[in-house]
């Protein structure tokens, strides 16, 4: 019996547990006529965890099994069990004891099929030499033990917490868990099943290089300029020159295009437009101007740190571009890298929806379970929608703005994100759930965002799918580009004549500029990488933004622009900023025509 565990055995099962045995007393173990594993139970179960198992401890346990081995075998297992369960002599906490309790039974109990080795027995001499090693060891610490322990058990038990967090909602939400998960749902329809499927494109997740450093953030204006250079070349139909290109021996007096980073902009005391450009390589710099007080529109839709190009004429010393103020050849003398006009359609050939949704902000006081419910009774009924997409702020998250925790109904990250994965359960299970992150997810605010961690995708089901902020999603050849929307403030604030409040407006700024966040700075963050994925690329079919709030819906050279409101009432900081939340809104994409539909709660 003795031979079935070897002292280090003994020595290793028990230091993982967090409890300590002395060399000499695990020979004790070995030695004695009594099953290891019976004694390595008691001791687990029995001993002061305080302390480093010695051999006096060993010989009590030997006696005290002795003893009750001498009883009737069903007394024996009676009081063994009873030892087991009742330990708060020696253990005070537990969760400790069932801890223990629990590693001794799984890991601890002797396996008939396991034949050990007869090297492997007790070793006079390696217990003499080790035993002042090992109480000298950090291990034989108590202290250090019991702390090891106390990890162990925090760790299961946020495991348990994590699992039961989902089953245990309705007990610490009643309110709205009732609303929404005890009541009798719509049967499903059967969806129409005509996609293929879809593929991202441009989502930093998994892909963040930047380090953090200046150079990171460098880089991405380095690379805004250059491949925004390529549009904007296009379009000005002839070769434009960088800032840092321009020979001004050479080319002084002559016409041409150049093309920069807008660094400046101002009006002079006589009413010129002045547009300072960048090359963000060499951080030269070119100023241009424009007399002409046709120029006034477009000079105002010029923001800082977007790319653009001017057609003028260097003037003799090279010092400044006088800006042109005639269109030639269909081409303004400003030029934004633009979209083309789309007039073909890639998308699919019948029709598939796509449903649009943004800022369900799941935690906030404002969120309301009864408009929810509509929107999911309206999905699970309606089969032509096979995506469901959601443009950020899943949650309302925690600390996003001073006092929020005074509007919070779930104060917990965690609960807000299990509450929102039991309400996506209720959508059917294949409709494909696409969906990004705002400011008010538990991610790193500078954009481009990767999406959530697992430590909170774990609560949803599997047909979500969790992507970056922007990323362009193409559902059977038709492009989506989901942008949470951060910018617009910004972008309302330094255009005249936008307003957040119409965020249409301000979404087709995004795609004149071939960027979701042209502006820095004024509550945009930007987080430096190896390339500006805030450049828009692709050019999309639709822009589905959030954000502000109120939903809206236009076109811009025939891609469709849409903003998708909230679900989430009035808080007293939108209240401060006189923001009229719309609320319950989505809309439909039919992939085939690029049709949008406007939906809300009070129409379905
Ligand atoms: O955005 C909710 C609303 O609040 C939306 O209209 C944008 C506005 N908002 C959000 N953050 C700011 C800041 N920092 N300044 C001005 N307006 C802001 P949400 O992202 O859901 O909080
Ligand atoms: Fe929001
Ligand atoms: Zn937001």
């Amino acid at each position: 019996m003795s031979e079935e565990l070897t002292k280090s055995d003994i020595s290793m099962e028990l230091g993982s547990l967090g409890l300590m045995i002395q060399p000499n007393a695990a020979g004790l173990v070995i030695e004695s006529e009594i099953d290891s594993n019976e004694i390595i139970q008691f001791i687990s179960n029995e001993d002061n965890i305080d302390s480093v198992v010695d051999v006096d401890t060993v010989n009590n346990i030997i006696e005290s099994i002795n003893s009750l081995e001498s009883d009737e075998n069903t007394k024996e297992s009676e009081n063994v069990e009873k030892s087991t369960t009742n330990n708060n002599n020696t253990i005070s906490d537990e969760d400790l004891s069932n801890l223990l309790n629990n590693k001794s039974s799984n890991e601890l109990k002797p396996n008939e099929e396991d034949t050990i080795d007869e090297e492997d027995t007790i070793d006079e001499e390696f217990i003499n030499n080790t035993n002042d090693e090992f109480i000298n060891s950090e291990f034989s610490n108590p202290s250090k033990a019991l702390q090891q322990l106390q990890e162990i058990i925090e760790e299961t038990q946020d495991e348990e917490k994590i699992e039961n967090r989902k089953e245990t909602l309705h007990k610490r939400y009643p309110e709205w868990c009732d609303i929404m998960f005890n009541r009798d749902l719509p049967n499903i329809k059967p969806r129409v099943g005509r996609t293929e499927g879809y593929t991202i494109t441009g989502d930093i997740t998994g892909e963040s290089r930047g380090k953090g450093e200046f150079e990171d953030f460098r880089q991405i204006f380095k690379d805004r300029h250059d491949r925004l250079t390529k549009l904007l070349s296009k379009r000005a139909g002839n070769s434009v020159y960088r800032v840092s290109d321009i020979d001004k021996q050479q080319h002084g007096g002559s016409k041409l295009v150049v093309v920069g980073l807008v660094w400046n902009t101002f009006v002079s005391n006589n009413g010129n437009y002045f547009v300072e450009l960048e090359d963000p390589k060499s951080n030269e710099t070119l100023r241009t101007v424009f007399t002409d007080e046709s120029m006034k529109d477009t000079f105002e839709q010029i923001v800082p740190d977007e790319a653009i190009a001017i057609r003028g004429i260097l003037s003799d010393d090279g010092g400044i571009v006088f800006g042109d103020s005639e269109i030639k050849k269909g081409r303004p003398p400003i030029m934004f890298p633009e979209v083309p006009r789309k007039s073909s359609n890639d998308g699919p050939d019948e029709r598939i929806d796509a449903a649009l949704i943004s800022d369900i902000h799941v935690g906030a006081d404002e969120f309301f379970p009864d408009y929810w419910n509509k929107f999911v009774d309206w999905v699970r009924t309606t089969p032509t929608v096979e995506y469901v997409i959601v443009a950020g702020d899943l949650v309302e998250g925690i600390g996003v703005f001073p006092n929020q925790d005074e509007e919070l109904t779930i104060v917990d990250i965690y609960d807000q994100y299990a509450m929102t994965g039991k309400m996506f359960e209720q959508l059917p299970d294949d409709v494909q759930i696409i969906t990004s992150v705002g400011n008010h997810d538990a991610v790193r605010l500078a954009e481009p965002q990767p999406t959530l961690a697992e430590e909170f995708t774990r609560y949803f089901p599997d047909n979500v799918d969790f992507v970056g902020n922007p990323v362009t999603v193409n559902i059977d050849g038709a492009n989506i580009l989901i942008y949470h929307g951060m910018s617009i403030n910004a972008l309302a604030e330094v255009v005249p004549g936008v307003d957040a409040g119409t965020p249409t407006e301000v979404m087709k700024l995004m795609l004149q500029k071939r960027h979701v966040a042209p502006v820095y700075g004024k509550n945009v963050r930007l987080a430096g990488e190896e390339k500006d994925y805030l450049v828009i690329d692709t050019v999309p079919d639709i822009l589905h933004c959030g954000h502000v709030h109120k939903y809206g819906q236009d076109e811009h050279n025939g891609i469709g622009v849409v903003n998708t409101a909230t679900w989430q009432g009035q808080t007293s900081f939108q209240k401060s900023k006189g923001i009229e939340p719309d609320v319950g809104y989505w809309a439909t994409a039919d992939l085939s025509t690029m049709n949008i539909e406007k939906y809300s709660i009070n129409n379905v």
